[in-house]
């Protein structure tokens, strides 16, 4: 197990741009703690964001799956801590998987990859969940994929406030942004902090 698969999200909604995409471009093919970095940006397609991902997870037995996406009321960097077995539907909710288990905890400690981002001077906190559309879709099933007994192998994911040319984009009076720069050293910082973690 060797390398970090890293996934973003195209934009969607009203939103121009993704900041998750851009970021996973620019962190494409670079090397964090001696392990490279692959990429892949997904639709927002609930069955289609998979498709990629998990055969992803089997070609490149990455040591690390993170994934990231764009949450437009985040005030910084959310490292989520579960993924819900629960998605939203037209008017309603199902399960993800039925009589799939009802949560998994993040492959990863969401407090401490949250303080090595702020040592790095980017806001971030841990967050609950992540809530009930691709991103919580995404890190449930990497995680039910990765739950067979004796894999090892890390996950998470991390939630993204609009970039600050996102934020101009919407009109500047709604949402909270940061500098696309800052985030991108943020994740990098988080990747870093799981590699070099013992557990
Ligand atoms: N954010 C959405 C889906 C894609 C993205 O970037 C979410 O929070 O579920």
């Amino acid at each position: 197990m060797h390398g970090v698969l890293l996934t973003g999200f195209v934009p969607f909604g009203d939103f121009s741009l993704n900041p998750s995409q851009q970021i996973a471009e620019a962190l494409h093919g670079e090397r964090i703690e001696g392990h490279r970095v692959e990429s892949l940006v997904l639709p927002v397609e609930f069955g289609l964001d998979v498709e990629s991902v998990l055969p992803a997870i089997e070609q490149i037995q990455p040591h690390l799956v993170l994934s990231l996406g764009l949450a437009a009321r985040a005030p910084c960097l959310w490292v989520e801590r579960i993924a819900l077995n629960l998605r939203r539907l037209d008017g309603g909710e199902r399960p993800i998987i039925e009589r799939g288990p009802a949560a998994y905890f993040a492959r990863l400690e969401a407090e401490s990859v949250a303080s090595a981002i702020r040592a790095v001077d980017v806001p971030a906190v841990a967050h609950v969940y992540a809530g009930n559309y691709l991103c919580n879709h995404i890190m449930y099933r990497v995680l039910h994929h990765l739950s067979r007994e004796g894999d090892t192998r890390r996950a998470g994911f991390i939630h993204l406030p609009p970039s600050s040319a996102l934020a101009i984009d919407m009109g500047c009076d709604q949402s909270p942004s940061l500098p696309l720069e800052q985030m991108e050293i943020g994740v990098r910082a988080a990747i870093a902090s799981v590699l070099c973690s013992e557990t």
